[in-house]
């Protein structure tokens, strides 16, 4: 934790601020009403989906409620996404998916928690069955160890030995329920129950996450066997909008495992220089979006 962050090519850099500047941009939107539904930001976890996107080009990605860093990291298009998060014409979903419900060739989300592993085990029998070495990897959250389809969903993922990337962005917290007030055990332990594999990492820093991972990414693809990873982090923001009932004091805390401001302390001119490319283009995307007429399905 004291050592500094590795330096970032200018793409890791670019991708994991504009998820930050894009979502911070949404909170400004949905308080001034030109965002209607609801939004769930990843700020404080945006190096999560940028360290490993590019260990699963070609994959299936299904994700969360949590999910705009997912896909601004997996399928770039900050302009359909926010297009489809206002409702806009040009929306990756024509509006009719929202902030939850995004699909875009091998992306799928869903806001219901525990739906996506089923159907990502599906997915992965079938790549089995087609004689096809792309494989499947599934966001979900700590909180999400309560539902019961995580649990059937890794007895068959086991059983079937179908090529499931499991990514647990552990961050100590659902909604308002600290983890440790509904997880009884760990989540390795649950997860070794089923003889699946499981790593763990609490680094904040992006090159050495992606070094983590990277093995066991080629394992589940090579092996055809599931694997979890588990990856401890931050949540920096409220859980939706306003929803934050955590005390400032641990908020507070909670800063000081800014990635973001970890690397900028460390590279303050890079850092400067690719903070203002990020904030000029969700600028500009933004204004470009807002001009546009609402899509037939709009959600807005
Ligand atoms: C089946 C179901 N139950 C409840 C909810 C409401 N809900 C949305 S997110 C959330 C907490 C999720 O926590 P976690 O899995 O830890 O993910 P995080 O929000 O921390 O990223 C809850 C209870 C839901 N979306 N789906």
């Amino acid at each position: 934790m004291t050592a500094a962050p590795s330096p970032l090519d200018d793409a890791d850099l670019d991708a994991g601020l504009l998820i930050r500047r894009f979502e911070e941009q949404l909170l400004r939107l949905y308080a001034d009403g030109h965002l209607g539904g609801t939004t769930h930001t990843c700020l404080g976890q945006e190096y999560v989906p940028v360290a490993l996107a590019p260990l699963l080009t070609g994959d299936f990605v299904f994700s969360n409620h949590r999910g705009h860093g997912h896909y601004l990291a997996h399928c770039g298009d900050p302009e359909g996404l926010l297009a489809e998060l206002l409702g806009r014409e040009g929306g990756v979903c024509h509006g009719y998916g929202g902030s939850q419900h995004l699909r875009r060739e091998r992306f799928l989300s869903t806001g219901v928690q525990g739906e996506s592993l089923p159907a990502a085990v599906g997915v992965g029998l079938h790549l089995n069955r087609t004689g096809q070495d792309r494989i499947v990897v599934a966001y979900i959250g700590d909180g999400t160890w309560g539902e019961g389809a995580v649990y059937e969903a890794l007895n068959m993922a086991a059983l079937w030995r179908v090529p499931l990337l499991v990514v647990v962005e552990h961050n100590r917290i659902a909604q308002s329920t600290p983890t440790g007030a509904q997880l009884a055990g760990t989540i390795a332990g649950r997860v070794t129950g089923f003889g699946i594999t499981v790593s763990e990492s609490d680094s904040l820093d992006l090159a050495e996450v992606r070094a983590a991972a990277a093995p066991h990414v080629e394992r589940v693809r090579t092996t055809r066997q599931p694997h979890v990873l588990v990856q401890h982090t931050v949540r920096l923001g409220p859980h939706s909008k306003g929803d934050d009932t955590r005390p400032a004091e641990e908020l507070d805390r909670l800063r000081r495992f800014d990635w973001l401001q970890r690397y900028a302390a460390a590279y303050p001119d890079r850092f400067s220089a690719a903070d203002a490319r990020a904030r000029r283009r969700v600028a500009e995307i933004s204004a470009d979006v807002l001009a546009r007429p609402a899509a037939r399905g709009g959600v807005a």
